[in-house]
């Protein structure tokens, strides 16, 4: 008998299977995305006009009238609401095109929402261009379809790199279009803060601008300027109400207690007082922990999170816990002196607190705390902390494995700001990141999953950092969407159906329909890998600097081109620092890449510097500035040597790297 049900049981899953294979199969050239659950093709087709008459709930008929001109009598109508008796999970809806008209049921308001942004992909592209005005024909069809995970999520860095408004609405759209249902605001970092808190205005006053006359040096790029931003409390409420009318909820991050420097910066007394050599940083003092046992700190925690929820509404708020460099609080007395009273054995412990006294403040508000996966290490966190698991698939597996509801973005598969093919722009940490990796998250089983971690996994979530935008940006018609799409494109799929459905093959052909439409919609996306950089000639070359290295050798396979990284300086640049290309014989009729700091991100450079050539050795002319660290010659005549100096002191690093020039000829 238990075998019979048994045998039942396999003959009825893969009949599902197969027919699900066979809808997505049939209707794959209507390149949704992500692919709803259930398609039925019916007969017939449904004639759309600008005379439709279009009926929805009062709260979208602002968001409609982006897409469609109101004002048509006519039906067949389009009609949307929401109707509860549905037996579908939440977000769930029904979308009937039928020749008699459209009709959109949600089991709930995002169902609704969803129903809309199916069949906005059933018109033409030129739906996106928001004032379609012409006539269509949808096939009819019956769609069925809820979600497979409640967190779609997309995180964004605006610390490292500031996105007005304008920009942060676009994005926010973007998502929606692809049913990413959260945006993880990323407002503060070390290299800025970008909430306006009324109560403690310098915040932003101050914190919001690094270089030129800030306390806050640049770090990434924009060196010899001032270079900031911040959102007042009244933009981020009217983003928030954008975000919620396209079905978005924004959970904003505050970082705590690590990645604090801009706030240590404007109140140094928040953090551990502790002592640090700097010398080989120009005296660039990095301090960005939050000291623990000083209880003034908690006040002030309070008055900006009190603030914090009073414009975001979620029901989560992130605050931080990654990368806490604990060295702050080994050499602090104060924090010493509290694990001594309470008996703690190491500073996950410490943190643990910190990060429960900081949830506190968020419950006397309503609110839940949300915090990164390092937060969990001190083992005994409330297991209604949601973990964002960012090390990696096991980091987050094990969160999930303890009970604490985890989004899992963790950075091999997650992190848009990976470089997506070896030898594009992008961080390298986490390995290069395709849209087919990321894809291949939706198998949790084959991530070595049990059933208990997937109970608690509510969603995955892309993640945008910003570290390269500024000095990537005027390459790139937009380099975070030519980041994050088609990559969210991927995210969002696996978010959305589950993992029996998720085939790469027939993702990756209904993507390449999908472009059409990202392009209606104005999306810069990444079409497809760009042609190798080549490494150019080689003439035989010395490099000499006036910086300290370690080993001669390292300066030796550099000027053999042998070294790809670079050879690192130990210590920071100084006024009048050089770094001198000498070439055996002259080389002409060349242009000439020169790189200081690592190539893939703007660290450890020459921030200010000029660039000179010389004929004889001996001549020199200058031609160039550096920017970003780099500069692009042209070389017509004969030249022998390239000089590089730097005009200023300190590039916030402790080193400078050093780099083969990239030659080709003209
Ligand atoms: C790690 S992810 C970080 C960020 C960086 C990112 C760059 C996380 C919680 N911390 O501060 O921006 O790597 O990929």
């Amino acid at each position: 008998m238990k075998s019979r049900i048994c045998l039942i049981f396999v003959l009825l899953a893969q009949f599902v299977s197969l027919w699900n294979l066979r809808a997505s199969d049939e209707t794959k050239w209507l390149g949704l995305l992500p692919q709803p659950r259930n398609i039925t093709l019916l007969e017939g087709e449904f004639c759309f006009s600008p005379a439709t008459q279009i009926v929805c709930p009062e709260y979208m008929s602002g968001y409609v009238a982006e897409y469609f001109r109101s004002g048509g009598r006519l039906s067949p109508a389009i009609i949307m609401r929401e109707n509860s008796d549905l037996e579908l999970p939440a977000e769930g809806y029904v979308l009937s095109v039928a020749t008699e008209g459209i009709l959109i049921e949600g089991v709930d308001r995002a169902g609704v929402l969803n129903g809309f942004h199916t069949m906005l992909q059933l018109f033409p592209d030129e739906i996106y261009s928001c004032d379609f005005d012409g006539t269509a024909q949808l096939p009819a069809m019956r769609i069925e379809d809820w979600p497979e995970y409640s967190y779609r999520g997309m995180h964004f860095d605006v610390a490292r790199t500031f996105s007005p408004v304008g920009e942060l609405k676009e994005f926010i759209n973007h998502l929606a279009r692809h049913k990413i249902n959260h945006l993880h605001l990323h407002l503060t970092d070390d290299e800025g803060w970008r909430f306006e808190v009324l109560s403690h205005p310098r915040l932003t006053e101050v914190g919001a601008w690094r270089g030129g006359d800030s306390p806050i040096r640049a770090i990434y790029g924009a060196w010899d300027e001032r270079y900031g931003g911040y959102y007042t409390q009244n933009e981020l409420r009217e983003v928030v109400a954008y975000a919620e009318q396209r079905g978005v909820s924004i959970i904003p991050e505050i970082d705590l207690p690590g990645h604090s420097l801009a706030m240590g910066k404007v109140y140094p007394e928040v953090l551990c007082p502790v002592e640090r050599d700097n010398s080989a940083a120009a005296g660039y003092d990095r301090r960005n922990v939050l000291c623990v046992a000083r209880e003034e700190n908690y006040a002030l925690l309070d008055d900006i999170l009190r603030e914090l929820c009073d414009v975001f509404p979620s029901e989560y708020i992130h605050v931080g816990g990654d990368e806490v460099a604990t060295s702050y609080w080994r050499d602090c007395p104060h924090c010493r002196e509290l694990m001594k009273e309470m008996g703690m054995r190491d500073y996950a412990e410490l943190q643990q607190l910190f990060m429960e006294r900081v949830s506190d403040i968020l419950a006397k508000y309503g609110r839940k705390a949300a915090m990164w996966n390092e937060a969990t290490n001190g083992g005994t966190l409330p297991r209604d902390v949601r973990i964002y698991g960012w090390e990696g698939i096991e980091e987050c597996r094990s969160v999930a494995e303890a009970g604490y509801p985890t989004v899992v973005m963790p950075g091999p598969y997650f992190y848009f700001d990976m470089r997506q093919s070896p030898h594009e722009d992008g961080h390298n940490w986490a390995g290069v990141v395709t849209v087919e990796k990321c894809y291949s998250a939706a198998n949790l089983d084959a991530l070595g999953y049990s059933q208990k971690a997937k109970n608690h996994v509510v969603g995955f979530s892309g993640a945008f950092w910003s570290e390269l935008y500024i000095t990537h940006g005027d390459k790139y018609e937009n380099y975070a969407e030519y980041q994050t799409f088609p990559r969210v494109c991927a995210l969002a799929e696996i978010c959305w159906l589950p993992v029996s459905m998720c085939h790469t093959e027939q993702f990756l052909e209904r993507l390449g329909l999908h472009m059409a439409r990202m392009d209606a919609m104005g999306i810069s996306y990444r079409r497809a890998a760009p042609a190798l950089p080549t490494k150019g000639i080689t003439p035989k070359l010395t490099i000499t600097t006036s910086l300290p290295v370690k080993q001669q050798s390292a300066l030796d396979r550099l000027s053999a081109y042998a070294n790809d990284f670079g050879v690192r300086a130990q210590r920071t640049c100084l006024e009048g620092d050089w770094i001198l290309y000498t070439f055996d014989s002259p080389i002409k009729q060349v242009e000439v890449e020169l790189t200081t700091g690592y190539r893939h991100v703007a660290r450890g450079v020459f921030p200010v510097a000029k660039v000179e050539v010389s004929s004889d050795g001996k001549h020199y002319k200058e031609i160039a500035h550096l920017k970003n660290g780099c500069a692009k010659i042209a070389l017509r005549e004969p030249t022998v040597a390239i000089r590089i100096t730097s005009l200023a002191e300190g590039n916030s690093d402790a080193y400078v790297y050093m780099q083969y020039p990239q030659i080709v000829p003209m």
